[in-house]
């Protein structure tokens, strides 16, 4: 059967909320220019020191999994504007879910660094505690992460609390039964929920064209929650749409949907070859609207941003780097059996049975290894 790609069609009536354009200029827009007024020159640079630290920390990541020291690595490379923005319009208290590709989001929410690498490595099944962060463990069931926050929120608004829940997902998600459940539910129930979906134009070797003749923002209005879309390349205009959707939430007025449009620069994960898929093109244009460079030409340009601050900046970042190679290259193997551990709150007969199921899978390796040593030594 031949596949329809659109473009969506939809996409010039809707707006796209800027604060900083790709070349550096900061414009104005009615809607989030007042959730950004205590932004001063601190606060901006602050954002910009995030984006380049969580930068840094994917590009040595990934080179670690080049290095065959992490099973695999899902790169945020071009998403940290969205990433950044978005946890620094969070509270502490505010619950996050996210997936798989919110390592920045981790890093700054303080899960550290032997949490954030194990998953990775293989060698922990839980990072964090997700209590200690506010943090959900990563996600890698596409969309389900949605009803895990819509639950949450709904529980949060029976206990008339003043927090929040966001759930982070990307446009492939939306094609997900979970997501369209979840945002029922949040409608229905005006659950204090943020979907936060980062539209990065690629689930995995599938364009966002294809799966959604609209724009993604658009999906939400039809669940009668309002969905705005930003530059999700813009870490300023993120930073003050999330801010919106943040006061809905604590103000009673119920769940919100953001499309952060941006874009993968890095493959899907390093499992992935994104050249079998798409073109050249497409990526040096986006590479134009870069969201650090954005950032530190407005910053240059304002004259807030020197050599020797930009200097200071990245010398914090290769610390971060260093401090991530060691915990990852210095962590020590788990002991196998410890694969049972943080799985369920409690013990149950089928976990029981697997974990007797692999003592022996794994004792029968001991066997083996003894009946090679015979051979061995009968050859000699
Ligand atoms: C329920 C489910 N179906 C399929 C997959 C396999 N899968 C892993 S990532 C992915 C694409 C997700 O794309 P998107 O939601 O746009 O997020 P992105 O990875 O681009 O950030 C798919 C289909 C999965 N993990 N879970």
């Amino acid at each position: 059967m031949t596949q329809t790609r659109h473009e969506p069609t939809g996409q010039a009536a809707m707006k796209m909320h800027q604060l900083i354009t790709a070349d550096g200029t900061r414009v104005h827009d009615e809607l989030l220019d007042p959730f950004v007024q205590d932004v001063d020159r601190d606060a901006l640079i602050s954002l910009y020191r995030d984006m380049v630290v969580v930068r840094r920390i994917d590009v040595e990541a990934t080179a670690l999994q080049r290095q065959g020291q992490l099973a695999l690595w899902p790169p945020m490379l071009g998403q940290e504007a969205s990433q950044v923005g978005s946890v620094h319009a969070m509270d502490q208290d505010d619950f996050i879910f996210p997936t798989y590709r919110e390592n920045g989001v981790a890093y700054l929410r303080g899960a550290k660094f032997p949490g954030i690498m194990g998953t990775w490595r293989g060698n922990m099944n839980t990072g964090w505690d997700p209590y200690q962060l506010n943090m959900a463990t990563p996600q890698i069931i596409i969309g389900s992460q949605t009803l895990h926050a819509t639950g949450y929120a709904m529980g949060i608004a029976m206990e008339g609390r003043e927090t929040l829940a966001i759930a982070y997902l990307g446009d492939g998600a939306t094609s997900q039964g979970d997501v369209h459940e979840s945002m029922v539910f949040a409608a229905s129930f005006q659950a204090p929920v943020i979907f936060f979906c980062q539209n990065n134009h690629w689930a995995i070797s599938e364009p966002v064209g294809l799966q959604s003749a609209v724009p993604i923002a658009g999906r939400a209005q039809g669940y009668g929650i309002p969905g705005l879309q930003v530059d999700g390349n813009d870490v300023l205009a993120v930073l003050a749409a999330v801010r919106w959707a943040a006061r809905r939430a604590r103000t009673g007025g119920g769940p919100s949907f953001i499309e952060a449009v941006t874009y993968r620069m890095g493959p899907h994960t390093t499992a992935d070859d994104p050249t079998r898929y798409r073109g050249v093109t497409e990526l040096e244009e986006w590479a134009a609207k870069d969201p650090l460079s954005r950032l530190r030409t407005h910053l240059a340009n304002a004259g807030m941003l020197d050599d020797a601050a930009q200097a200071g900046i990245e010398a914090e970042a290769d610390a971060v780097a260093a401090e991530l190679r060691d915990a990852c290259i210095n962590m020590p193997d788990p002991e196998p059996m410890t694969v049972f551990d943080d799985i369920y709150a409690e013990d149950h007969s089928v976990l029981d049975r697997e974990r007797e199921q692999y003592r022996r899978y794994l004792a029968s390796f001991e066997g083996q290894l003894g009946a090679g040593q015979q051979v061995q030594g009968s050859a000699s």
